[in-house]
């Protein structure tokens, strides 16, 4: 089914809802099955957010399909086939297509619309939402543009010079790019850089891949889900649920609690095997305390280490690979197929550009600041994002008094509860920082988030209300999401994108909340349950 724009969008409905990925598509349906006039803005021309967007070879999600799915209809879950334990990007976009035609989703969405700016007009007491295709006000505004979708190309001094072509992983081309035989370099070992490497090597003439930090990454064991597994998936899902719903991370597993410092060293070696040998994001569930512990972080971190020797057949390349500058796991967890085994492959080179940073890029390709020249054909960063604030803040939003949303957040972002900003009255933001979010499993925090938000709009409607956080329960917030996050080694991975250090000039603020979903659930729910103290409703 095609996007095609709504004929006549309505006229200002009472809830505008930015962006229509997993959260906006969500958020649009449990609105609007709860009678609010609601409307969707959408720049792409397609539903899907982070899957429409992010094309490049090797997409694919690091958490499993079973749970990387909506949970509020029993009948999509059972009619919803999923063909591998982690779904590619083409999967996930296909379902994401499939919810939007199953609940009639498109007809209360604007596609190809982005939004331009957003301001408050107190004396009407709505916002009014400027987009390159007019403009529309609204009751409610609520925010579903994601944590990673403002994509951070580095301002490399002669990029514009560059006579290759180059992309960002996050706004690959739709048509794709055909690497066949070329010289590809990849800037960036995160998430995305670790899952595209292994696919543009095994196509590429010669691949080199400038890293700057060197990241622990476990093994997918990424496979075909068989029938029977995707029965027993369908047949548990209360189950799991339930797991997920009292989870820290919104998985269907719970952390081991094994000591891993009490085993002798061949049980500690044998079960962290076991957990390799199983992969994914679990890995890290494997033992107790791997986020709060240092020593037994270390157990892990080193077992990792001595996979990666095992992996790399070149002794320096493989110690290049290891990561020594952070702990495992503070930094978000890559998983992989065949990553470290590609440097084995002779069309592959690593350049360690901490040691020798990029200094220029000029016609040919990558300069280093030795002098070393890196001739290219195509250049792909893998740099990720301006995370969490970043998607807000070119939103372009004004809220009381015209105070720009970008000056209000000038130290770093303050919300409460991730769900709302003072000063903003009416402005709600779906997965938002200081939510537990990206340490989550999305959908799980997304549909928590939605149906917060849900119930807060019933409640102003039927009281005739707005409502904004209080600015002490922001700075109450603030402060807890700062604690959470300093009673684990969370903040000791100095670049990591949790703190916006990836950004330069962006204030150093620990940005997801760490304290766990289910804790963080109970204190939203307890909110709601006490009548909003944290928000001026009036
Ligand atoms: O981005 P990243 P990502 N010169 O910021 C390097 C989610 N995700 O797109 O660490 C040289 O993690 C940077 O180096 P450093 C997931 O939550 C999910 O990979 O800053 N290098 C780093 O190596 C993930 O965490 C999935 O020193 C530069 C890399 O680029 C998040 O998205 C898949 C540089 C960026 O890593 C973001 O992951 C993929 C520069 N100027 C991603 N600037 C699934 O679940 C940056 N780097 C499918």
């Amino acid at each position: 089914m095609g996007n095609d724009l709504p004929a006549d969008p309505p006229a200002d409905p009472e809830v505008l809802v930015i962006g229509a990925g997993f959260a906006g598509l969500y958020a649009i349906h449990r609105l609007r099955s709860l009678g609010f006039a609601v409307h969707g803005l959408e720049a792409a021309d397609g539903v899907g957010g982070t899957w429409y967007w992010n094309r490049y070879p090797g997409a694919r999600c690091d958490s499993e399909s079973y749970y990387y799915c909506y949970s509020f209809s029993r009948e999509l879950e059972q009619e919803w086939d999923w063909t591998e334990r982690y779904p590619g990007q083409a999967e996930i976009l296909a379902y994401l297509e499939h919810v939007a035609d199953r609940f009639d989703l498109r007809r209360d969405i604007s596609f190809a619309t982005r939004v331009l700016g957003a301001r408050r007009d107190e004396a009407a007491g709505r916002w009014v939402v400027e987009t390159d295709r007019g403009t529309w006000t609204c009751r409610w505004l609520v925010t579903a543009v994601g944590c990673l979708s403002s994509a951070n190309v580095p301002d490399i001094p002669g990029l514009d010079s560059f006579a290759g072509e180059w992309h960002h992983t996050g706004q690959w081309p739709h048509e794709g790019v055909d690497v066949t035989g070329r010289r590809v370099g990849v800037v960036g070992t995160g998430s995305t850089g670790i899952q595209a490497i292994p696919v543009l090597a095994a196509a590429a003439g010669h691949l080199t891949v400038f890293q700057r930090t060197a990241n622990y990454s476990i093994p997918a064991r990424n496979a075909p889900l068989s029938a029977a597994e995707a029965a027993g998936y369908k047949d548990d899902y209360a189950a799991i649920r339930a797991i997920q719903q009292a989870s820290t991370n919104g998985h269907p597993f719970v952390v081991s609690d094994v000591d891993v410092l009490a085993l002798p060293d061949d049980e500690r070696r044998a079960l962290f095997e076991r957990a390799w040998e199983r992969g994914g994001l679990r890995f890290r569930a494997a033992v107790r305390d791997v986020l709060t512990d240092p020593a037994v972080n270390e157990t892990a971190s080193e077992f990792i280490r001595s996979k990666i020797r095992e992996t790399v057949d070149d002794a320096a390349t493989a110690e290049a690979l290891s990561p020594r500058d952070h702990p495992f796991a503070t930094k978000r967890p890559p998983i992989d197929t065949d990553y470290f085994a590609t440097y084995n492959q002779e069309n592959v080179s690593l350049v360690d550009v901490r040691a020798d940073p990029i200094a220029a890029i000029t016609p040919d390709g990558v300069r280093l600041a030795s002098g070393a020249e890196h001739p290219l054909d195509v250049l792909v960063f893998a740099t990720g994002f301006d995370a969490l604030s970043g998607p807000l803040l070119r939103l372009g939003i004004r809220g009381t008094g015209g105070v720009a949303l970008a000056d209000a957040w000038a130290e770093g972002a303050a919300t409460y509860l991730g769900l709302g900003v003072a000063g903003f009255p009416d402005l709600f933001t779906i997965t938002g920082p200081g939510s537990p979010s990206v340490l989550t499993n999305m959908p799980t925090s997304i549909e928590q988030h939605v149906d917060w938000i849900a119930d807060l709009l019933v409640h102003l409607r039927a009281h005739d209300l707005t409502a904004e956080p209080t600015p002490e329960a922001q700075a109450r917030w603030a402060e807890h999401v700062r604690e959470a996050a300093d009673a684990t080694l969370l903040p000791q991975a100095a670049s990591s994108w949790y703190l916006g250090a990836n950004v330069p000039g962006k204030p150093r603020v620990f940005l997801p909340y760490a304290g766990g979903f289910a804790r963080y659930r109970a204190m939203c729910d307890a909110e709601a349950q006490a009548g909003y103290p944290g928000l001026a409703l009036r």
